[in-house]
């Protein structure tokens, strides 16, 4: 079968609450303290997927990491009852957003004609940065194919990896080469600049990408200040096409000039800050979005329902399809718990080019499987997490029992 990308969305755990651990990220930072519902959360995540998979997209998906995750809290001396915070990050449901698991190059783009994964250090926040082992443990089993992928190791600290929020790929068709953007954070601002460019130079030497067919890009500094902690929160790419916010990037012209030289079939769709503010794109998640293309042709740009709620968002979405442009169709899904954290609809799915039938099975979803992960959502998810849960020796049973029971009932009980 030929080269298709599949997006592999983060299946959210049991343990999403809400405790404030990203600074930079406004959302999360607003909601800190608030109850959660993790049941709503992960039943939205699976409408998601069942809404993308109605429109004929390939669907798979990775399971919650393990938490609480006691070997943090011993490597730290922790204890659940005094130290709150380092608990909170112990539970950290943070894996639902698998954009920031790797960075994907699809085989086409690399020297050796397969597909590389390098999972994402995320070291600038510590209830992200004890993702990656288990992050690559889970991506072995998913892409076990020497034949087919090759996966590395995340970059050292301290050069800051947040995977594939701050990467965007451009090609005329998804099997064809495509051009590599990285996009990096300057340091010094008023919030961390999370994606430290020599990881992603380093990830394009270990992908083998072609010099001419990477760009390195910085973030500008404003987007970062206004709250675009990754810049999938300004910018996403599918095939010749960009959705970007004017300030989304240092050098906007230079950057549209190499890109057009890269690739002439590009694309790009900019949006004026007089008509979205870089703060209403930070509140909308506008380019949060995923940019699919449809099999029926066309594309269109899956956004989080809070588009439409925002006046400024929800006016440049009608002229934007009022257009003649190459987004045809605005689709907005429910994706309001994770949302609440930061993380929309782009960063809750990891796009792959691949051929299904290389990947493991088990990672792959049809209306069947999501049935099924459905009822053990309903039966074991709680339905509520109040902050000061989270020390609670019934609570942990229950998510543990949860995440066993998905486990068994997808075979995957190797991932305990
Ligand atoms: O890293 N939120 C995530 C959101 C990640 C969004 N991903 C992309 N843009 N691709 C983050 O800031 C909140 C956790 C908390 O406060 O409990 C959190 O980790």
């Amino acid at each position: 079968m030929a080269l298709v990308e599949i997006n592999f969305d983060g299946l959210i755990g049991p343990t999403h609450n809400y405790a404030g651990l990203s600074f930079g990220n406004l959302a999360a930072t607003a909601h800190a303290g608030q109850a959660s519902q993790p049941r709503a959360a992960a039943l939205q995540g699976l409408a998601k997927m069942r809404h993308n998979m109605a429109l004929g997209l390939p669907q798979g998906f990775l399971v919650p990491l393990p938490r609480p995750n006691h070997a943090y809290l011993r490597a730290l001396n922790a204890q659940p009852e005094t130290d709150d915070v380092l608990t909170a990050m112990a539970w950290s449901a943070s894996s639902m957003w698998t954009a920031n698991a790797a960075t994907v190059s699809p085989a086409p783009d690399t020297a050796d004609g397969r597909c590389h994964l390098t999972p994402a250090n995320l070291v600038s926040m510590p209830h992200r940065a004890q993702e990656w082992p288990d992050t690559l443990r889970q991506l072995m089993v998913a892409f076990a194919s020497k034949d087919h992928f090759a996966l590395h190791p995340p970059v050292p600290p301290s050069f800051g990896d947040e995977g594939a929020a701050n990467h965007m790929r451009m090609c005329a068709g998804h099997d064809r080469p495509g051009l590599e953007i990285f996009v990096y954070g300057r340091p010094g601002g008023k919030f961390p600049a999370r994606q430290h460019e020599q990881a992603s130079r380093a990830i394009a030497r270990g992908h083998g990408l072609d010099p001419q067919r990477s760009l390195f890009v910085e973030q500008k500094p404003e987007a970062i200040a206004a709250g675009a902690f990754h810049n999938d929160v300004v910018a996403v790419a599918n095939e010749n096409v960009l959705f970007c916010h004017e300030f989304a990037f240092a050098d906007p012209e230079g950057t549209y000039r190499r890109i057009r030289q890269a690739l002439p079939e590009a694309e790009i769709v900019i949006v004026p800050d007089s008509e979205v503010s870089l703060a209403d794109a930070v509140a909308s998640y506008l380019f949060n979005a995923q940019l699919v293309t449809l099999p029926t042709g066309g594309m269109a740009l899956i956004v989080p329902s809070e588009c439409a709620e925002q006046p400024a968002t929800r006016g440049y979405i009608d002229r934007l399809v009022a257009s003649n442009g190459p987004i045809r169709q605005v689709l907005p899904v429910d994706v309001r718990q994770s949302m609440a954290n930061g993380g929309g609809p782009a960063c809750l799915r990891l796009r792959v080019v691949a051929d299904p039938a290389t990947i493991d099975p088990r990672f792959l979803i049809d209306e069947a499987k999501a049935d099924a992960i459905e009822r053990v959502i309903s039966q074991h998810w709680p339905e509520t997490i109040e902050p000061f849960d989270l020390q609670f020796v019934s609570l942990e049973e229950t998510v543990v029992k949860a995440r066993q029971a998905l486990l068994a009932t997808l075979g995957l009980e190797s991932l305990a």
